[in-house]
């Protein structure tokens, strides 16, 4: 069944052709001089919070397509040349899937009716090698930076971490501005804390795969009257991902809303408790967000360590 409600949320929100034909940044075009220099005088206090779970063998990850790292040596206490036999080097590689910790999800993530974002067509622009519109690279040049705005749900309620099955409505996000004393504005990357990462960073992957609080999918037209530049949370997947669905048709509604129509990249698995607790004793909710993906051509995602500066 095809839901009408659906497709009318999607048309109110679509910004395909806004920025042109030819666009693959989306809403990260609202990042406008403007924006970053509101983000860089954020920085007042010399303060730096890295926002990303380390990569490795201890991941959240279960296995399947998505596994945690697995990382070795190529080359160990190496020589560059005979004639200088005290200069020694190492290298080492890794296989990962690009989702599989903190990440990016770029706009050709996810996709519905066979096309990405800016009507791109899936028949013409993904294939093995990735997709050859809407890839990571384009969000990494010239990168992601901006003022980010955290939005602490888990304070608002008065809980550590949210339950496993709370839905974050656009209420929810208001309130928290006014409690807060933050207002979005265009540009800014609103960072939503569900609590949910500490489940893990503090537990194991099975408790934070236990219930998964996020964003409701109404959130999506919040983001879009905001003019917010992207969305990133402290879950797996910034919208929960328990019972979320649109009628019977749609999974993950919010992901195809903001990534697909709206053009909206999605920072998943961002470790917020340090910054948190850092905006509770301080009172400023807002920082400088510096969060390139790396550039890889043709990519769906990319693993990040996001730096919030103030
Ligand atoms: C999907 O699996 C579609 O979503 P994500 O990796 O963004 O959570």
């Amino acid at each position: 069944m095809k839901s009408v409600d659906f497709d009318k949320m999607a048309e109110g929100l679509r910004n395909w052709g806004r920025w042109g034909a030819e666009d693959q940044r989306g809403t990260l075009n609202h990042i406008d001089p403007a924006a970053l220099c509101r983000a860089a005088a954020e920085v007042k206090q010399g303060k730096m919070f890295a926002l990303g779970l380390n990569f490795d063998e201890n991941g959240p990850q279960f296995g399947g397509f998505r596994f945690n790292p697995m990382k070795y040596m190529t080359a160990m206490d190496q020589m560059n040349s005979p004639e200088f036999p005290r200069s020694r080097f190492n290298d080492d590689v890794i296989h990962m899937p690009l989702q599989c910790a903190t990440q990016w999800d770029a706009l050709s993530h996810v996709h519905y009716d066979d096309h990405f974002y800016n009507g791109f067509s899936i028949h013409e622009h993904l294939s093995l090698a990735g997709a050859t519109r809407c890839g990571v690279e384009n969000m990494a040049k010239p990168g992601v930076a901006s003022r980010g705005v955290l939005l602490d749900i888990t304070k608002l309620v008065g809980v550590d971490i949210l339950p496993g099955d709370f839905e974050i409505k656009p209420d929810h996000l208001n309130q928290a501005c006014e409690a807060q004393g933050v207002t979005v504005e265009k540009g800014d990357i609103v960072v939503v804390r569900t609590g949910q990462i500490g489940k893990f960073t503090r537990g194991s992957r099975e408790e934070f795969y236990n219930g998964q609080p996020g964003c409701h999918h109404t959130c999506a037209e919040w983001l879009y009257e905001k003019n917010a530049a992207a969305i990133a949370a402290d879950n797996v997947a910034v919208e929960g991902i328990n019972a979320e669905t649109y009628g019977d048709e749609m999974m993950l509604p919010m992901h195809q809303l903001c990534l697909r129509d709206m053009g909206m990249p999605f920072g998943e698995m961002f470790d917020l408790d340090a910054l948190a607790a850092d905006c509770a004793a301080d009172g400023q909710y807002t920082f400088m967000l510096v969060a390139p993906p790396l550039a890889i051509t043709r990519a769906v995602g990319s693993p990040i360590n996001p730096i919030a500066m103030k």
